[in-house]
Parts: C-alpha cells; structure tokens; sequence
C-alpha cells in the first residue's frame, strides 16, 4: 500500500516481478453521474478521488477537486520506464486514469519482441517486463488514488499480434491498432497489415482492450489538415468496422479524433462541423479527443489556448476519453511539469464548462448544419469511389489516401503502397488443412477439433488452458543486455534515492535540467547567442534555446534555454523556513464571529513604511478583516507606548507592529520595548504580540519577547490563524 508521504519504491516494484500476475483485465470507464462536491452540484462528472492533488484556486473552496466524466489519458514519453513511473504517480494525483505509454522510436518494424528494460529513445522499448513493472505500479497508485487507471500502449507493427498476446497476458488495458497506420505512415505490406489486425483485434477481443484507431496520424501528416476531413471520416469507419468483426465490443472501439485545425485558422468554424458529423456517423462507438499535434511549436501558451478550444468542442460535442499531449510536444521535451500541466489545463477547462449544453444549443440549421453534412458527403462519396475501384487495397495503390486536395478534389501527391511492397511482404500464406493452435482468442480457421469435437469453441482444452488463462506458463525472461538495463541506470542514480541529495530533474532522476526564462532588449538571433551565454554564466552545461519569440523585431526577444545543473544538493545543508500554520478560511471566520478579536496596529518608531502592514490587514487582498477580524490602524512611526495604551483604551486583544527598517537592529529593539512597557501596564498577558516585516523571521520575533513574527510572503490567513491558535490556548490557560 502506498502512503502519500512516501516516495514509490522502484526496487520494491522490481522484486520478484517474474511471479507478478496484473490484478484484472479490461478497459475501465468512469463512473458517470451527478455528484455533489462541496457547495456545488456538477452533472459531467465522476466520482472524487482518495488521494490528489487540486487546482491551485480549489484553496478558497475547500480545497475540491471535481473530476469530470471522460477518462483523462496523460501521454509519458521519457525513454526510462522508472521515471515514468513516478511520473504517472504524479499524473494519477491530477486526474489522469489512462497512462499512454508511448514506445521507442521504430519499434514498428521490430518483427518479433523485446525483452529486458533497454532505455528507448521518445519513449520506452515496449517489454514484458517493462509492462509488468509499470503495471505493478499502476495497481498500487490506483488503489492510492482510489480510482482504476488504465494502462495503454501500441498494438502497430510488424510484430503486431504478438504484442497483443503480451498484452492482453499482462493486464494492459487499451491500445492503438489500426492496420491503415502500418500501411500509410510505416510502409508496411498491407496484406500482411490486415490479417495481423484481425489476429490482434481479436485477441484484443478477449482481453478486453480498448482499442483506439491510428486516424489522428491523417491530421498531424496532412499539408492542409483542415482537408482531410472526408479521409478522416473513412480511416475511422474501416478501422471500426473491421474491430467490430473481429469481435471488438462497439464500446471498445475507441476514433482517435483530433480537431483538423487550429487558430489562427477559425478554429471552430473548422473543427465543430467535423466534430459533429463524425459523432453523428459514428454514434455506437467511443470518441477519444486529442489535440492536433501539427499546429504545436514551442510555445506552451499557444499549445495551451488550442488545447482549451479543443476541449470546448469536446463540451459542445462529447469526448469518451479525453486525450492531452504535453503542451510543449512541440519542441519534443515531454517533462514532468508539462504532462501535469495538460492534465490540470483538462480538468479545469472540463469542470469549468460542466453542463454547458443545458445552457447553449448547437443550431441544426445554417452554417454547422450544411457544413456538417457537406464533410458527410464528401466522406460517402470517397467510400463510394473506394469500393468502385475494388476495395482499400486498390485505393491504396492509387494513392486516394494522404492526399491534401479535399475529396473529392486530389492533388495527386497521395501515398501510393503496393500491395506487393512493403515491409514483411510476402509473408502471409494460406493455412495448412490441418492448421491448428490451441490457444484461447485466434483469428480464422483453427482445426483443432482433429482432435476432438468439444475444442472447437475452446482450443486452448487441448493444452489445458494457455498463457491467457494460466499466467503461470508465461516464460518470463529478465534482462538480455548487461549494458542497457534497470539495474545499471539505478546504480548511477543510487545517491539520489537516499533521500540526502536532491539535484532539479525534468524527465530522468538527477539529470540536472533546468528551465531558464529570459527576456532581451534586442532582436532574435542576438539574443539567442546572449541568451546562450547567459546559461554558460550560470554554470550551466549542454545549455540550448528551446523557445524564441519576438515581442518586436527590433525591441525585444523572449527566450527560454534548458541547461544542466551540476550540483548536488544536500538535504540537511538546508535551512528550512518555519512552516506556518493554516487554518480553512471557514474555520477562521466561524471562531471569529464567536469570539470578539480586536487588533491595534501601525508601524512602529519613525518608520513610515505602511504597504506590508496594509496587505495583510484590509481585505483586498486577503488580509485579518477578511476573517471577521477588526482593527484599528494607528498609522505609521506610531511611538512604542502608543501601541499598549490604545489596546488598553479600546479593549484589544492583539498589537501587530510593523517594523521594517533593520538598522542598529532598531526592529530587535522596537519588540523588547513592546513587551516591556505591557509588562510596566500590567496587560502583557492579555495581549497578543505580533512583530512584522521583511527582516522578521518567527525565531527572530520569539527570541525577542514576541509571541509570534511574521516575515515575507504572509498574508492574512497566516496571521488570523495563529491568532486563533493563541487565543485558544490563552482561554485555556484561564480556564
Ligand atoms: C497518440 N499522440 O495519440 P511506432 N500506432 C499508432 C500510432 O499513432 C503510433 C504508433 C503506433 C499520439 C502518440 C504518435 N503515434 C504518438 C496508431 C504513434 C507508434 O512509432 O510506429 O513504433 O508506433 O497516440
């Protein structure tokens, strides 16, 4: 069981993984349904989790955490599954219950499986035992966060079926598989393609994986993606088809939907209409809304206002599974912070428009409507034309696919495969008359009842059950490469998981990357070689600029650069502020309005600095008023005595002083003096002492006859809460 104050043990998942059985199978929706969370009433919605993390502005409402009704997928692309690991401990505490691992550049024609835990390069080499691991994980951080996650990766390739036995044996619960990717994007032969798709879609079948098309590639491939609409419609009615007669159930059967524009194109006037016909068409399965990679460039701002319009189409329309990719995919740094940062952008967009179709209707008619139906016709027209030339095959060949004229007008510049060609080609032939394989999910003719007519429906009886039924035959192999595994990268990273050295990490542990934001005063190509120099001056290696953009040709660039920092840092070298303690705003306020708190407050001696002292007593920006609390602000250079008299006069149970200035330690003085002369008054153990200011710590307050300092960064609730804290404890003293 993990604790939320415990960091997840690598090693602990490692051990004994070879006897590791995933606890279910199968896909997970959410529980969909009204819920009541806090003082609000949500109707897109899913339960609350156990364990996570909120948004930031969830502090003034009771810290909620509304989660909405799409499965939230996070993408993690790091190269090292135990690093990702932890990142999808993260990703679970923000809202993620589907973790799409994304595997190692070219593992498409890898004929054949991987073993061992080799680092990949823009994700992990998908093997057993990295899905074993990861899943081992992923069972204890649902449990954690008190919702099922959903395991994913890629069921593509020329080794395709077999990735679909390895993954329905160890509890992955969805995966892309569609044959038109192989056969556009990776050149692999398309009769080879389609009949390893229905071998894996049908295992796919039992196991119970989601199964999510490849159509998005069409969007991120296509010169002018907001042509490819008709083909889109397509790609996805063959995939869906083809899963469904597989045996895939429709709720299984996932489009990959990405929204074919972004800004500054009209972004809606674009995506909506597609979006709604493809939802109209294809109503009976599950639509997965992602962004649109091809419109993401360095900028995280920009990515960020896309992904935000992408998610209210998914309002306005429907997503199953709502999809987020890093919004700096763009410059292919996939960091812990970025994968977050989407699903946080997921939630609160989400949440924020919960029920928004109770509020706004989508016209049927006009412009969404004739558009919609126009992207439909187009799309019959193409399945027409693709039937007339003889099948997909044939409008391969002739290149109707990938073609950035909009169907039915071509531009001749389609990818053309021929059915010949390819990787693996030819190397699909005709089952023997006596084929047999005794296993449980197989695709086609199976002769397995030569041996006895009641294995017919079940072959795998001829065995006594197969791998999918008893996890225990699984021939488990563990490392292949003595250079390139788990074990070696732990080693080397050993002193960070001590929990005495700590060094600034982005994807890996200790790799020492830092982001450094910076603005220059001059044009592009100046600043991206000032800016580099910057980063060499910081002591940073490896340093590169990874955003640049103008604020004007000639005034100003702003640039980010990553960098390495090479310092360990250690632990106990730190000084630590003193946490201070909070209470809920309710709960400040409840006790104020019961017990009548007055405070006496200014500057002291001849200081006349007011800002600090004003921030946290008016309420504009959060100060003791805001609790019930009342004041009487004495002004500034207020003489010591001054303080105790007026708290006498009016009856006041707490002195705030505010004292900035640190020469001849004046601050240290003006406290000894404070408690002196309420101690002369005889009222010192009635009062409330309070020093501030931006040279005041709480010991520097204590040690010096307070009962409490403030230094930076207080605010209000800071204040108030210790007030009630003290107060408490002063009634019981009297008591
Ligand atoms: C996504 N953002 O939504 P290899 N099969 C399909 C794919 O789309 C991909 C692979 C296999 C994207 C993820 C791009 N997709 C990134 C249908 C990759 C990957 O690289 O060909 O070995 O497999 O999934």
């Amino acid at each position: 069981m993990l604790k939320p104050n415990e960091k997840l043990d690598i090693r602990h998942i490692l051990d004994d993984l070879e006897h590791y059985t995933p606890k279910r199978k199968g896909w997970v929706w959410r529980d969909v349904g009204p819920q009541q969370i806090g003082p609000f009433v949500y109707q897109q919605a899913s339960p609350s989790l156990k364990n996570y993390i909120p948004l930031m502005g969830a502090h003034s409402v009771g810290n909620i955490d509304p989660q909405p009704d799409s499965v939230i997928t996070t993408e993690i692309a790091s190269g090292r599954f135990e690093d990702d690991i932890r990142r999808m401990r993260m990703a679970a505490y923000h809202g993620a219950d589907h973790v799409m691992v994304i595997r190692t550049a070219g593992q498409s024609h890898f004929d054949g499986l991987l073993e061992g835990s080799p680092q990949g390069i823009g994700g992990i080499p998908v093997t057993r035992k990295q899905l074993r691991a990861q899943r081992k994980a992923l069972d204890l951080i649902e449990e954690e966060v008190g919702r099922p996650i959903n395991y994913h990766s890629y069921v593509s390739g020329v080794a395709g079926p077999e990735i679909a036995v390895l993954f329905t044996e160890e509890g992955v619960n969805g995966a892309h598989q569609d044959p038109q990717y192989n056969v556009l994007y990776r050149n692999i032969n398309m009769v080879r393609s389609f009949v390893d798709a229905a071998e894996s879609k049908k295992v796919m079948a039992y196991g119970e994986i989601a199964q999510i098309d490849g159509a998005h590639n069409a969007n991120a491939t296509a010169r002018d993606a907001w042509k490819v609409m008709p083909e889109l419609l397509v790609q996805h009615a063959i995939n869906s088809v083809f899963s469904e007669k597989c045996g895939i159930k429709a709720e299984d059967i996932c489009l990959s939907t990405v929204p074919p524009a972004a800004p500054p194109t009209p972004d809606l006037k674009l995506n909506l209409p597609y979006a709604v016909a493809l939802r109209e068409f294809f109503s009976n399965y599950k639509m997965r809304a992602q962004m649109n990679t091809k419109y993401m460039e360095s900028s995280t701002r920009e990515a960020t206002v896309t992904h935000v319009l992408n998610l209210l189409i998914s309002r306005l329309t429907s997503a199953d599974i709502q999809s987020t990719i890093t919004p700096d995919e763009g410059r292919n740094v996939p960091w812990h912070i970025y994968n977050i940062e989407a699903l946080d952008t997921t939630k609160q967009a989400m949440m924020g428009m919960d029920d928004l179709l109770s509020m706004v209707n989508l016209k049927d008619t006009g412009y969404l409507h004739d558009k919609k139906r126009e992207i439909q016709e187009r799309a019959v027209l193409m399945m027409e034309e693709i039937i007339e030339l003889g099948g997909y095959f044939k409008a391969v060949e002739a290149g109707m696919f990938v073609d950035s004229g909009e169907y039915p007008e071509r531009n001749d510049d389609g990818i053309k495969r021929d059915i010949k060609g390819g990787v693996g080609k030819g190397t699909v032939v005709l089952r023997d008359k006596d084929y047999m394989a005794p296993v449980t999910a197989h695709f086609g003719y199976n002769n397995v009842k030569q041996y006895n007519a009641s294995y017919d429906n079940d072959p795998s009886q001829l065995i006594d059950g197969c791998t999918f039924e008893k996890h225990d035959m699984i021939q488990y192999i563990d490392e292949l490469d003595e250079t390139d595994n788990v074990y070696l990268r732990l080693d080397e990273t050993e002193k960070y998981r001590k929990g005495d050295i700590l060094k600034p990490e982005v994807e890996w542990l200790g790799d020492g990357t830092v982001v450094v934001d910076l603005f220059f005063p001059i044009s592009k190509r100046i600043a991206e070689a000032a800016a580099i120099k910057t980063g060499q001056a910081m002591n940073l290696s490896d340093v590169e600029v990874i955003h640049s953009e103008p604020l004007h040709p000639s005034e100003g660039t702003r640039i980010q650069i990553k960098g390495k920092f090479n310092v360990d840092i250690k632990i106990d070298e730190l000084t630590l502020p003193e946490e201070m303690k909070v209470h809920s705003e309710d709960e400040v306020f409840a006790y104020m309005k019961k017990h009548n708190v007055k405070v006496i407050a200014g500057t002291a001696g001849n200081d006349e600095h007011s800002v600090g002292i004003r921030e946290v007593l008016d309420i504009k920006h959060g100060g003791i008023e805001k609790y019930g609390i009342t004041y009487t602000y004495l002004g500034t250079s207020v003489p010591i005595e001054k303080f105790v008299d007026a708290a006498i006069e009016t009856n006041s149970n707490v002195i705030m002083m505010s004292t900035i200035i640190s020469h001849d330690d004046i601050h240290y003085k003006n406290m000894h003096k404070l408690h002196n002369y309420a101690v002369e008054k005889g009222v010192r153990e009635q009062l409330i002492l309070i020093a501030g200011g931006t040279q005041v710590t709480p010991e520097i307050a204590r040690d010096n006859k307070m009962d409490q300092g403030f230094g930076r960064g207080t605010k209000g609730i800071h204040i108030a809460s210790f007030i009630l804290d003290k107060f408490k404890e002063m009634m019981d003293h009297d008591n």
